[in-house]
């Protein structure tokens, strides 16, 4: 398994509409496992394909205290949704930043497992918030999308400051800067 490298807001390849599995096949399982790599090596409980620049239909959650219940979703569909409420969420895109958003808290969810058998589940709580976040980004959509674009503003603003800081961090600790 690979940790993969994950875009950041506002690089335009998250905008991506991921297109739907045709056949669960070892490029596919590959990706779920590098993908369960990449969400656990960056303690995220979710990740999606278009994070990781693959734009295709799988998406993995796994909410559990002790990192130990990874759950794959390919080509997943919300059947059913209800009780909506605002909670705060994150996104490994957009590092640091937290906002509330209006989600369902009860989702059942119809999708094919890493072996590509067909399953239906319900999610509650931070579960079902986490897989529509995750079914978001296959959409190409960023809970900031839900927000004013004042508060985008804010947060684009906010992410370039700390990435050229991270930057400037980097160039001082490299010993090709003190020649
Ligand atoms: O790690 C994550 N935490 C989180 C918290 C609240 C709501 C959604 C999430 S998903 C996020 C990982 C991520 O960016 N998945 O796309
Ligand atoms: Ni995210």
């Amino acid at each position: 398994m690979t940790k993969l490298a994950i875009l950041e807001y506002p690089d335009p390849r998250l905008r991506t509409k991921a297109a739907p599995v045709a056949a669960v096949d070892a490029t596919v399982r590959r990706l779920a496992d590098d993908l369960l790599e990449t969400m656990y090596g960056s303690r995220g409980i979710g990740l999606a394909a278009t994070q990781v620049d693959v734009h295709r239909r799988v998406v993995v959650v796994d909410v559990s205290p002790e990192h130990d219940r990874p759950v794959v979703l390919i080509n997943p569909q919300i059947i059913a949704s209800e009780s909506h409420k605002l909670c705060e969420e994150g996104c490994l895109s957009l590092p640091g930043i937290y906002a509330n958003v209006e989600r369902a808290q009860k989702v059942r969810v119809r999708a094919q497992g890493r072996d590509g058998s067909p399953f239906e589940m319900d999610a509650e709580g931070l579960a079902a918030i986490c897989i529509q976040h995750e079914m978001d980004h296959l959409e190409g959509r960023l809970f900031v999308d839900y927000l004013s674009e004042l508060k985008r503003q804010l947060i684009r603003r906010r992410l370039a400051k700390e990435r050229r800081q991270r930057s400037v961090s980097s160039e001082v600790r490299s010993p090709a800067s003190a020649t």
